[in-house]
């Protein structure tokens, strides 16, 4: 469709699973995150198969002087954002309050608090000048709810719930839509990074059910991006069949 879109934490899972999906709808790309060699590598994979424009940054959202520096050295075809997808985020650890790490909180709050809020307000302004925009903010069931030990990272999703509401009331006068998609479990890096490169712990969070897939989630992304102008899905809960809520599954 020849819009730009903008997707944070593009390097693996949903951010990547996105990107694919918008580049396969004719989107041009700004795909963001740390690992540079993975987002050469997608970016070489997607140009494979098709025709779209693709930017590729290594840009740590934590990082407020970084993120400002991109946005607003932008080159002039880069400059109309049409969707940002405030994907970039992650869970570390999952310990009791009382004994949780407190880098580890520090950098779930900076990564899916801060991070999001300063790629918004640097891509926001050029949005409400031009009236028309889309944001869409990765939101979690861990923003709905909240589940033994997950204490920190579940409120940083219930922030980031609390967010996207926040937006829209700003936005509304400024037509921009703002979409707060929320997934159950979903198999991706997600746990390998939680539990610090334990694999196998890892893997045992996705057994005995169909977790959702990387992809199963950008389809509903690409969903929420591809209605009328004046349709918006302003909250969607997405899960495996096999997942009732934050803590309920059925497992064989
Ligand atoms: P992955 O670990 O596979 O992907 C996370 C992405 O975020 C990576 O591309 C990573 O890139 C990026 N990222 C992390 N920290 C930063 C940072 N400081 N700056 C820039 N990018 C960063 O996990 P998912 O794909 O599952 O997670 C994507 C989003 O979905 C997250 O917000 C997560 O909370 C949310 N979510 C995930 C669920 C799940 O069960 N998997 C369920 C509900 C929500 P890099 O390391 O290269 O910087
Ligand atoms: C990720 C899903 O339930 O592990 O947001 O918190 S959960």
């Amino acid at each position: 469709m020849n819009r730009i879109v903008v997707i944070t934490g593009a390097s693996s899972g949903i951010g990547e699973a996105t990107a694919k999906k918008f580049a396969k709808n004719g989107d041009n790309l700004i795909l963001l995150a740390r690992r540079i060699d993975k987002l050469e590598l997608i970016k070489r994979e997607i140009l494979e198969k098709n025709h779209v424009n693709i930017l590729v940054e290594k840009l740590d959202v934590r990082n407020r002087n970084e993120v400002f520096n991109f946005f607003n050295n932008l080159k002039e075809e880069w400059q109309n954002i049409d969707i940002l997808v405030n994907n970039a985020g992650l869970a570390l650890g999952l310990s009791p309050i009382y004994e949780g790490d407190i880098d580890d909180w520090e950098i779930m709050v900076q990564t899916n608090i801060m991070g999001l809020l300063y790629v918004s307000r640097a891509v926001l302004p050029g949005m409400v000048q031009r009236k028309r925009g889309h944001v869409i903010n990765l939101g979690s069931i861990a923003g709905r709810e909240v589940y033994a030990n997950g204490n920190v990272y579940c409120a940083t999703k219930h922030a980031v719930h609390a967010l996207s509401e926040a937006m829209r009331i700003d936005l509304l006068p400024h037509n921009i839509k703002v979409s707060n998609v929320a997934p159950g479990a979903v198999n991706t890096e997600f746990s390998t990074v939680r539990f610090k490169g334990d694999k196998h712990r890892a893997e045992q969070v996705y057994v005995g059910y169909n977790p959702l897939y990387a992809e199963d989630v950008a389809d509903a992304i690409l969903y929420v991006s591809n209605l009328p102008d004046y349709v918006n899905v302003n909250d969607i809960l997405v899960m495996s069949t096999q997942q009732a809520n934050a803590t309920m599954f059925n497992k064989k």
